[in-house]
């Protein structure tokens, strides 16, 4: 339970660092050579190392790592009318904002004759890690399918761990097949994204990883990002953060409510709440307790709220400033001007105006990507979008009218750099030039 109230006033500086300062992930030698050892293994024997680690992890032998037909087949009719329909749903709404995303080419004459093309193309093939261990997570399939999809990735692949069955969740079959996953895989920790990235009989390696995962996926995306030349990772990972801003107006219910979505994630996970006015902090306070017993994860949710926060600042200004400080991954705004304030607030992954718009709005079903940078990362890392299952390159023409009227900028800034031959690629084009026309 969050026992205190702090009174950001009464901090020092070293005291405020402190108050904000996220766990440290901290560095795990032993963790470290576990991943690099299962990494290993799947780089040198490939599916039997797969079969090998399955068994040991997931405590299931398999002896293939795709799922049957009957299995794929029947994901839809397995589930209810209300939960296909559900899914359908969010993939409509996630859809819709992402669509927008998809980006146009940009050319650009920038002198007569010069011309400059910006274009966008995707990347050729993604793998998308779908964590399976405390609950199956059919959000994030769609959170990253959909971008794939739209992005027009030419083979998406989904990797997540089998249960004692070796199947997945019909949930995820059935978001994987909306958003036209090509293979799905039953394989999941360090030795999916190993699978992933080094390829095996079974999977031919991808050219980058998305998702969440434990730390054992995390520190496996983080050496693979290193060692594997040309094979890219979404961003960084720490545990999941909300921070919410409340004034006296708003509803310790819906604060409360807010905050436990996140301390559900995990015990890992980080909440804040920011006011200037003590009794709503009283008041989310008493909330939390009556609500934190009524969840089926309490005991999740009780280890979060421990080390969380609840802040009293001198005005919504200051608030403003200690959440830009903090750099959540979710900031959520319940105040009554609260598209004013949001012209004061930067750094966070995905911002929730007004009393009725809660984090969960986000995690499903509004349309906004649920995967966000956290640990401070958005402060300078973006929430996932289309642009990151895409690359851009540019293309150049110039005729030789353009290249005439660049062609002293060049050669001067050759000259300052002593690089000749780069002056000469221009000027032996110039002379060819002048002598074609005295001819
Ligand atoms: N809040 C999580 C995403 C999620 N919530 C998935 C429910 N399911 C990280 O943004
Ligand atoms: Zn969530």
């Amino acid at each position: 339970m969050i026992k205190e109230i702090i009174n950001w006033q009464a901090l020092d500086s070293q005291a405020r660092q402190s108050v904000l300062s996220r766990p440290a992930i901290a560095e795990n030698g032993l963790l470290s050579q576990q991943v690099t050892n299962i990494l290993n293994k799947v780089k040198n024997d490939g599916d039997k190392g797969v079969f090998e680690l399955t068994e040991k992890f997931d405590g299931i032998k398999l002896s293939s790592l795709i799922l049957s037909p009957e299995v794929l087949n029947n994901a839809k009719s397995a589930l209810s009318a209300e939960r296909y329909a559900a899914i359908e749903t969010a993939y409509g709404q996630i859809k819709r904002f992402h669509q927008a995303q998809i980006a146009q080419d940009i050319t650009v004459e920038t002198t007569p004759g010069v011309t400059c093309t910006l274009k966008t193309e995707a990347i050729e093939s993604v793998g998308l890690y779908i964590p399976a261990g405390s609950a199956p997570l059919p959000s994030t399939v769609l959170m990253l399918g959909v971008p794939s999809q739209l992005a027009g990735c030419k083979r998406t692949v989904l990797v997540c761990p089998p249960d004692k069955q070796g199947n997945i969740a019909n949930e995820i079959i059935v978001a994987a097949q909306l958003c036209e996953i090509d293979e799905i895989y039953t394989v999941g920790g360090a030795q999916a994204c190993a699978a992933l990235a080094f390829g095996t009989e079974s999977i031919k390696p991808v050219n980058k990883i998305f998702g969440p995962g434990n730390k054992y996926v995390t520190e496996a995306k983080k050496q693979l990002s290193q060692l594997v030349t040309g094979f890219a990772i979404d961003m960084p990972a720490g545990p999941s953060e909300v921070l919410v801003i409340g004034d006296k107006n708003a509803n310790p219910s819906f604060i409360a409510a807010d905050l436990l979505s996140q301390a559900e994630h995990g015990p890992d996970s980080q909440v804040i709440l920011l006011s200037d006015s003590r009794t709503l902090l009283e008041g989310v306070q008493q909330e939390l307790n009556k609500q934190v017993v009524l969840l089926s994860r309490k005991d999740i949710a009780e280890q979060a709220l421990k080390q969380s926060r609840l802040i009293l600042c001198e005005d919504l200004e200051q608030a403003a400033e200690v959440s830009n400080e903090y750099g959540p991954e979710h900031l959520i705004i319940q105040t009554r001007n609260a598209q004013e304030l949001l012209t004061k607030l930067r750094n966070a992954g995905s911002i929730f105006v007004g009393a009725y718009t809660p984090e969960s709005a986000g995690d499903y079903a509004s349309g906004t990507n649920h995967v966000l940078p956290t640990y401070g990362y958005s402060k300078v890392i973006s929430s996932l979008s289309l642009a990151d299952f895409s690359r851009r390159y540019t293309v150049q023409e110039i005729t030789p009218q353009g290249l005439a009227s660049i062609a002293t900028c060049i050669t001067e800034l050759t000259d300052a750099e002593g690089l000749d031959a780069h002056k000469r690629a221009v000027t032996i084009r110039l002379d060819e030039l002048s002598n074609g026309s005295k001819s």
